[in-house]
């Protein structure tokens, strides 16, 4: 099934001819409007007229989150100042947030992006949608829901609210399909159970989509047997619209990336050099689309790599693989590189280690793993305890080359972040 089959099976040679014309155009307008990248170009000697080929935009500026709070409030506008009719900002840890304004169209294609996407994993108007993300400045929350109305759905703004309420909504509405953050599916599954609801009988689940938040295959699984249904991973970020930048498809084997909307590139964080499809680096996306606040070559900072190969569901935009990380996130401890879905990925395939886990790194570069059980995780004898701790340290030593400390603690006794998780705490950098 598709959204829109044309713009998403385009042959590739038509794709790329698109792609061009909608970057000559949007560097055509950020020369003519937009005073910070007309001062960029004039440092780098490059205007519109140099955007022959698709290549050439390594020709033209990036633009880094940085870049983006120096200027909060005001944004990029191309605009006229009344046009923009959304605000939202992202959810940074550090200092300002980034301003992003939409205009009409934007949120149109915003919610197009969503469209295509619901549609590529199988929804259909028939669904009823349950969106857990949080309603307001953080995207997951309207852009998802004007998406999903986009297809027909009957959608429920749930926003994050207590576990108690969102059980009600999906056995009151019979609630299809849901969109929720991968640690708070964890967290809820943990809910059911306790209450004695097993999902597969008692509720009507059929589809679960998880973003907004770096997860694991394994945890992808664990979501997908404690609840019985297919999971989705959906990526994207605010200065790119939000959700529906890509999205996997039923194939569920890589992220299509809407490349109408978006030009991809994956470069070498440290050099800023171009790589090789299938090789991992820094995703950079240029907005091809955006009316409001176009954006050059934004060092998204999430570590990915390009599938070229086809995907057999037609579908002619080229895929991403999970995000394994952020390159901001890595840790680096005695000198070796670790990135926390490493950790995750050897939590997550053990059936005695809980939904949560904080890792924390202080001192001369220690690094200890706290680590919940699962309801199951301990039977009461205390060799078992100490034999798992032993397994979980050898386990990731093999992983990342470091031997942590590992603590094992009661299931729920971790905090839960009220929006995305938080996993790592560097007290080095306090
Ligand atoms: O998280 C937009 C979103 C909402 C995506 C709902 C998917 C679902 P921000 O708050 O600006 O926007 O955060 C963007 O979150 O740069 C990634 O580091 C991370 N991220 C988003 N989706 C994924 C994913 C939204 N599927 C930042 N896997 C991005 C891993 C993700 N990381």
């Amino acid at each position: 099934m598709f959204w829109d089959q044309e713009s998403e099976t385009l042959s590739r040679p038509a794709l790329e001819a698109l792609q061009l014309q909608r970057l000559q155009q949007t560097v055509s307008r950020l020369a003519a409007r937009v005073p910070f990248y007309q001062q960029k170009f004039a440092e780098l000697g490059v205007g519109p007229d140099d955007i022959r080929r698709l290549e050439d935009v390594r020709r033209l500026p990036f633009t880094t989150a940085a870049d983006l709070r120096a200027i909060y409030p005001s944004g990029l506008l191309a605009v006229e100042a009344d046009e923009p009719v959304r605000l939202h900002t992202s959810s940074g840890t550090t200092g300002k947030p980034k301003a992003i304004f939409f205009s009409r169209n934007d949120v149109n294609t915003a919610a197009d992006m969503i469209a295509r996407s619901l549609v590529a994993a199988g929804i259909t108007r028939a669904d009823v949608f349950q969106n857990m993300m949080s309603y307001g400045l953080f995207t997951g929350g309207l852009v998802m829901h004007y998406g999903a109305e986009r297809v027909g759905c009957l959608v429920i703004p749930a926003g994050p609210g207590t576990s108690e309420r969102q059980l009600m909504l999906m056995q009151d509405f019979g609630t299809t399909a849901v969109h929720i953050l991968p640690s708070y599916a964890l967290y809820f599954a943990n809910y059911l159970e306790q209450k004695g609801i097993d999902p597969r009988k008692d509720l009507k689940l059929r589809k679960a989509f998880v973003g907004a938040e770096p997860h694991t295959e394994q945890t992808r699984k664990r979501i997908e047997e404690a609840f019985g249904v297919d999971v989705y991973n959906s990526y994207g970020l605010t200065e790119m619209n939000g959700p529906g930048v890509a999205f996997e498809c039923e194939q569920k084997a890589g992220m299509h990336l809407w490349e109408d909307c978006f030009l991809l590139e994956i470069i070498d964080p440290a050099t800023g050099e171009p790589l090789p499809d299938g090789q991992r680096g820094e995703l950079v996306l240029t907005t091809l689309k955006r009316e409001a606040m176009p954006i050059l070559r934004y060092r998204t900072r999430d570590i990915t790599s390009v599938i070229a190969e086809p995907c057999p569901c037609g579908r002619t935009h080229r895929r991403i693989h999970r995000i394994t990380g952020r390159s901001d996130d890595m840790l680096i401890i005695r000198g070796v590189n670790i990135f926390p879905q490493q950790i995750e990925q050897v939590l997550m395939s053990m059936p005695q280690v809980g939904r949560n886990y904080l890792i924390i790194v202080e001192g001369l570069d220690d690094l200890t793993v706290k680590v919940e059980l699962s309801d199951r995780g301990f039977d009461g004898q205390v060799e078992h305890l100490a034999a798992l701790q032993n397994q979980l340290v050898e386990k990731l030593k093999a992983e990342i080359w470091v031997r942590p400390k590992v603590d094992l603690v009661p299931p729920g006794s971790l905090p839960v972040a009220e929006g995305k998780a938080k996993r790592v705490l560097d007290k080095r950098s306090l």
